[in-house]
């Protein structure tokens, strides 16, 4: 079983009414929250058919993006990390996440700042964990949550996240032990030497964010080229919609805590 992929559990959140005022970069229009559940729910049964048990918590209207759980935390096997968001209106979601976290797992602990760090920056690769410098991630978090790791035995590095680029796996994924899809962009630094990379093809750069979860890599549908690279160099590709978090910059691994 490798950890960096193969999962046992997943938590997830219905997305809230308030959606509709979730944070983005550029307004490209107003989720609707009828299509947005529809395509969490096939997001939920995509992770529940490949046999993994799939927590699903209610809606928080408090947060618009809180369907996006992956930023309240990082999993790993020994325990997990409480994240500190970047984004004011975002700061209360971890404290929702903690209780179901703590019934998850013995080893809780938490970035407690000055520095800022979200979950959607962080690459967890079997060698070492990659965090993106980013609007939602500073040094101070990144040292923070390089000292909580030092006694679990991880190397942490940083990466410098090309601007415009909201995180780190906005940009990237990890497809198995040594392979990632990356954007050209991203991988142009290279902050990724040592592994095989699969670049998105030209003018998918959207389709980078995606999961490996056991035997899928779960995919924005609208990504035909890179989809086809992907099912080229064997993996088993699902497409999911979303058109409705992209208008909140969100992708395929803001809607899971996977561990
Ligand atoms: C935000 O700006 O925080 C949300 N609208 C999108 C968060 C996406 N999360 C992720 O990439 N891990």
């Amino acid at each position: 079983m490798n950890p960096t992929y193969q999962f046992r559990h997943a938590i997830t959140r219905k997305p809230a009414a308030s959606i509709t005022q979730g944070l983005r970069a550029i307004d490209i229009g107003t989720p609707d929250l009828e299509r947005m559940q529809a395509a969490h729910d096939a997001y939920v049964a995509t992770l529940c058919e490949t046999g993994a048990d799939v927590v699903t918590l209610p809606p928080l209207p408090a947060y618009p993006d809180s369907v996006f759980v992956e930023d309240t935390a990082l999993c790993l096997p020994q325990g997990a990390i409480l994240m500190r968001s970047g984004a004011a209106s975002r700061a209360g979601e971890v404290d929702e996440m903690a209780p179901t976290l703590r019934n998850h797992y013995k080893e809780v602990r938490q970035i407690k700042g000055p520095g800022i760090i979200e979950g959607g920056d962080i690459l967890v690769t079997p060698k070492e964990i990659l965090v993106g410098l980013s609007d939602r991630t500073n040094q101070a978090g990144v040292d923070e949550l390089a000292r909580l790791l030092r006694d679990w035995g991880y190397k942490v590095r940083s990466i410098i996240v090309p601007a415009g680029v909201l995180h780190f796996k906005t940009d990237c994924s990890l497809l198995d032990r040594e392979t990632i899809l990356s954007t050209p962009r991203l991988a142009a630094s290279g902050c990724f030497e040592g592994y095989n990379v699969i670049h998105t093809a030209d003018g998918e750069e959207a389709g980078a964010n995606a999961i490996r979860f056991n035997q899928f890599v779960i995919m924005a549908a609208g990504f035909p080229n890179t989809a086809k690279r992907l099912r080229h160099a064997g993996y088993e590709v699902r497409e999911i919609d979303n058109s409705e978090c992209a208008k909140l910059d969100g992708g395929m691994s803001c809607l899971s805590l996977r561990f």
